[in-house]
This record gives C-alpha cells, structure tokens and sequence, in this order.
C-alpha cells in the first residue's frame, strides 16, 4: 500500500475536517471510528514542541514588525516585557546585576528572557498534543501579558497595536501549524488496519504529511524572521546620529582649566584622566537607547515655580555655555569597581535656569524627568551646595553628549551619585515637596534625606591587577581616588603589615574629580598585598567596614570599604 500511495503525484492536503469528512463519508459508526482515530489526533512531541515554538517566535517578530512601523521601539512586546521586568526587579537585586554583570545585565536579561520564551513555547507545544487550547490559552496568556507591558511603557493607544498584533499573530500561527502538523489518519490506521482498501483512495502518506509540516513551519519561521528584521530595520528610522552630528562641535564661552600633564598616570596603569565619552560607564533603566532628536527637545521647568518656562534645545545651545570638569560615580559601585568616569562636561549652570521660572519657597527636591519614564529628585539645598558646578549639560569633551549618556540634556550635579543627580534624556525638571517619589525611591531605594549621602571617599588600586605576577625589583602601585565635592588630601598604601606610607598625589584639577596616585618601591620576591586608603580634603578618612558586606541596610548606600589587592613579585 505504501507503494501505491507513494506514486499518487498530489495527495490532498489533510486537515481535521478532511478526516472528519472522510469519517462521515463511512458507514462504519461515527463514534466507534472516531475512538479509533483518537491516536491520529496526538502530535508527535517533535512536531508539537516545534509548533508552539514558532507560534511564539511569530508573535514576536509580527509584535516587532509594528512597533517599527509606528516608530515605537518601546512597543515592541518582547522589550516592552523586558522593561517590565526591570521595573519590577526588587532593587537589592538590580543592585546586584549592576554589580555583577554592570553594562551587559541587559544583554544578560534579554538572553535570560529568550531562553525562557524558548521554554515557554516548546512547553506550550507539548502541552497542545491532544487538542489544540492549552496552547492557544497559554499564547492569549502571553500576548495579555506583553499587552500590559507595552501599556505601561506610556507609548498611548497607538503602541497597543504591537502587542495586538502579535497575539493575533501567535494565536494564527499556532493554529495554523497545529493543523499542519497533525498526522493523517492513515499514518496510525496503518497499522491497526493494514490493508483497508478504503484507505487507498485519499489518504496520503505520513511521508507527506512530514514534509508539509516541515514546509510550513520553515513558512513561519522565515515570516517571523523577516517580520523581526523588518520591525528592526524601521525602528532605525528614528536615529539621533544625524540630529547629533547636526549639533556638531561644542565650543564654551567658558572652557575649563586645561588638564595638567601630571594628572593622571595612564602608563602606570591608572585610567586617563578624562574618559573618552565612548569610555564612560553606562548605567540606566533602558534595554534600548532612547532617541529623542535634538530638533523635537524641550526642557520645561515645572512644579512649586512662579512662571513654568520652556527652553527648546536651540536656546540652550545658544546661551552662553560653560564647561566642568566633573567625577561622576554610580552608587552601586562596588570598592574597586568600575562605575566611576571623568568628563568635561559642557552646558549650562542649572540653577540659572530654575531662577528664570523662580523658586518657590517650600521647594524641596528638583524631580528630573525623561522620556524614559525615569524620574530622579535632587534635594534642593545639595544642589544649591554645588552651586555654579552643578549643569545642565548638552555635551560631554566638546562633543554633543553620546545618545546612552542622554543625547541631547541631562543633568550633572558634582558631588551626588548618579541616581539622585543625573537625569538623562532629560524633558522636564519638577520643583516639588518630597511628596513626589522617584523612581527609585519608589521602589524602596534611600533617595530622599536623610538618605541622600555625598559620594563617599573612596580609592581604587588599578596595578597591579588581583593576582598578577610582577617583575622583581622596584615594584609600582597606582590608582585614583575620588570625594568629589570634598577632593582628596592624602592616599596612604599599607603593604603587608608594614606601617601606612603615603603614597604621591597627582596634580589636583578640582575638588569634583577624582585624583590619581603612584609609590614605587622595592619588594622583596613573594606574595604581597597592598591596601589603600583616602582622605578627603578636610582630613575625614576613607571608612574601613566593607558596609554593605556587615549591613546590608537600606540599598543604595555607596559602597565604603579600604581595597586590598593580592599580588605575587618575581
Ligand atoms: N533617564 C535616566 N537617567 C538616568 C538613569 C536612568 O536609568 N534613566 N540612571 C541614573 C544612574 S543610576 C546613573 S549612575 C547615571 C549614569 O549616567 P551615565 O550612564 O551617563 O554614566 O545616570 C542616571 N540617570
Ligand atoms: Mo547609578
């Protein structure tokens, strides 16, 4: 029978309703038939893995092809789910992928997030081996799911479309394919039932039936990978990179001191003085950068103000700009880390512009908000400490600041960490009570006094490095270290149990920047460790307790803590 059916040249595509035609078109009893074919109705585990899988991946790239095509990145359901999660993510542990995986937690999240699709669909498609529901109500579930997240990431009505779209697309999909993949009847009649003439006429071979399962799933897997790519390639439309190259050089009215020679010891293994902006640590909320043009930009000043003004980009531009050299630092920065740069900073003095709208009295936090949903309150009187230092910056080295670090206005005030200080992709700043909670805070973070701290002193050895072996002879220890606000006064290097010695300070630039040191010193061959200690300008000393390590307390605290580096000479 296998050799007839092998020579028929088209078989009629199978479909339940074929089965159940040629079902009725039997005079055997309906339900005794049925029960026998009850077996045809399960799909191979392969087959139905695979089906939910790609129903999935379907959804997603249709959900991505649309939020390119309404130039809503944002809406895309599988980014959107994304930011979910994040904002969502208890702050202890954001804290601590920040820490561990710093700039790549996004790459780590969305990786994390592919396999668990990849699980979820495979899951759902086992599930539906009997009957097609299970996995349609679990691919409803998770189109609801992507729906609610793309509403929360405030793109309005039009954004909901993406999500829509990609559960009619997963729902479609799986269906589709669910059918495709069901075997013929006669794959499982076969056996039981060899030789029923009945069989020969219409009933293809499970041979064919594999092949158009194969063809149709590669039908929807290369529709989905095109939908993606597509949704992909659209949302480039919306590229800050001409806005920004429009800007061009930033040229102050008042530059900042030229950087002395002996500021930085980079042969020495400590970083440059300035970070080239490409250099600069990256810490935020979003998977994807935001793009806000220069040209659609305006900074409002809003809130407990006597007149709320608005100020386009062009006419910040225009004012007279002045430059800064500032330190910033992330408060998850562990002791050693890296969240810690140094930029000229180009802009304009924030204060200058909360005073043309006017401060009311009874202000007690400037509340930065961005086109990201990210909001940050800076306590008002902190700002008022840095004075003159603290910007709103639209370049960074002469440059236009790089999109991830807030293309086209952000907010750099010295002295405070990121968090409560920095706000990136900047629309509008908010005078407000500390009735207002920021994001952050919101999320359980100390962001408000007495919570709020200054950076704390810390140092950094940056050579040697943990563990490296050096040459004997006269060996050379480096590093930087920062109190911006205070400055540094004195670094001291404990080798062994040896007493303190101090070690050389680089040249100062200011007090919102970090300093750099060096000692170099024989060492006899063996293992050795260093540790450093700072001193800020007043003479307060760097803490000793690894806080976070005996008190968690309240995250975020800034970490405190002496750095100890364990090396080997000879
Ligand atoms: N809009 C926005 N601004 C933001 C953040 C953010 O998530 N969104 N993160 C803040 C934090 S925690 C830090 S440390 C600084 C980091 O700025 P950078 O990435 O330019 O170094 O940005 C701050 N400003
Ligand atoms: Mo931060």
């Amino acid at each position: 029978m296998t050799a007839i059916l092998a020579e028929r040249p088209n078989p009629p595509l199978a479909s339940p309703t074929s089965a159940l035609s040629h079902v009725g078109g039997n005079p055997e009893p309906l339900r005794q038939r049925m029960s026998r074919m009850t077996p045809t109705s399960r799909l191979p585990a392969v087959r139905a893995a695979l089906t939910g899988l790609i129903a999935v991946f379907a959804a997603l790239g249709v959900g991505h092809l649309i939020s390119g095509l309404i130039l809503t990145p944002a809406a895309s359901p599988f980014l959107a789910v994304g930011n979910a999660a994040i904002d969502r993510t208890p702050a202890a542990v954001k804290d601590f992928a920040i820490t561990h995986f710093g700039t790549n937690d996004k790459p780590a999240l969305l990786v994390g997030m592919a396999v668990a699709l990849v699980l979820f669909g495979v899951l759902l498609g086992l599930m539906s081996r009997r009957s097609v529901v299970p996995g349609l109500a679990a691919i409803v579930f998770l189109g609801v799911v992507g729906t609610l997240a793309v509403a929360e990431q405030s793109t309005g009505w039009l954004g909901l479309l993406a999500p829509l779209a990609s559960l009619l697309a997963g729902v479609g999909a799986f269906w589709w394919l669910h059918r495709r993949a069901q075997p013929r009847p006669v794959d499982a009649i076969h056996d039981a039932d060899a030789g029923a003439g009945e069989a020969a006429d219409d009933v293809p071979t499970r041979g064919l039936g594999r092949r158009r399962f194969v063809l149709s799933s590669l039908a929807a897997t290369l529709g989905a990978l095109v939908a993606g790519a597509g949704g992909f390639a659209l949302g480039k439309r919306i590229d800050v990179t001409a806005s920004r190259r429009a800007v061009g050089e930033l040229v102050p009215t008042t530059p900042a001191p030229p950087i002395p020679a002996g500021a930085a010891f980079p042969k020495l293994g400590t970083p440059t003085f300035i970070t080239p902006a490409a250099d600069f640590y990256r810490i935020d909320i979003n998977l994807t950068v935001p793009q806000l043009r220069a040209e659609d930009a305006v900074l409002r000043i809003t809130g407990m103000v006597d007149t709320p003004v608005e100020f386009t980009f062009d006419e910040i531009r225009s004012m007279p700009l002045v430059e800064k050299t500032i330190t910033m630092t992330c408060v998850s920065n562990e002791v050693g880390g890296p969240y810690v740069s140094t930029a000229n900073f180009i802009g304009v003095p924030l204060l200058d512009l909360l005073d043309q709208a006017g401060i009311q009295d009874g202000a007690q936090q400037v509340v930065g908000h961005s086109v990201d949903g990210f909001t940050l309150g800076t306590p008002l009187d902190l700002l008022r400490n840095a004075g003159k230092e603290a910007l709103l910056a639209i370049g960074m080295n002469r440059e236009a600041l790089l999109p991830e670090h807030g293309f086209p206005m952000r907010t750099v005030v010295p002295g405070l960490y990121g968090y409560v200080s920095a706000t990136k992709w900047l629309t509008e700043l908010e005078l407000a009570t500390y009735n207002i909670k920021p994001y952050w805070v919101e999320r359980g973070w100390d962001g408000q006094p007495p919570g709020v701290v200054p950076i704390k002193i810390s140092s950094r050895i940056d050579a040697p490095s943990s563990f490296q072996r050096v040459p004997s002879g006269d060996v050379t220890v480096a590093g930087t270290a920062w109190a911006q606000g205070r400055g540094i006064s004195k670094v001291e290097l404990r080798f062994d149990n040896e007493e303190w010695q101090p070690a050389e300070l680089a040249t100062e630039v200011n007090r919102n920047t970090w300093r750099m040191f060096r000692l170099t010193r024989p060492l006899a061959p063996g293992q050795h460790t260093v540790t450093s200690r700072a001193f800020d300008g007043s003479g307060v000393m760097q803490a000793e307790d690894r806080l976070r390590l005996i008190n968690p307390g309240p995250v975020p605290d800034g970490s405190t803590g002496w750095q100890s580096m364990f090396f080997t000479v000879g």
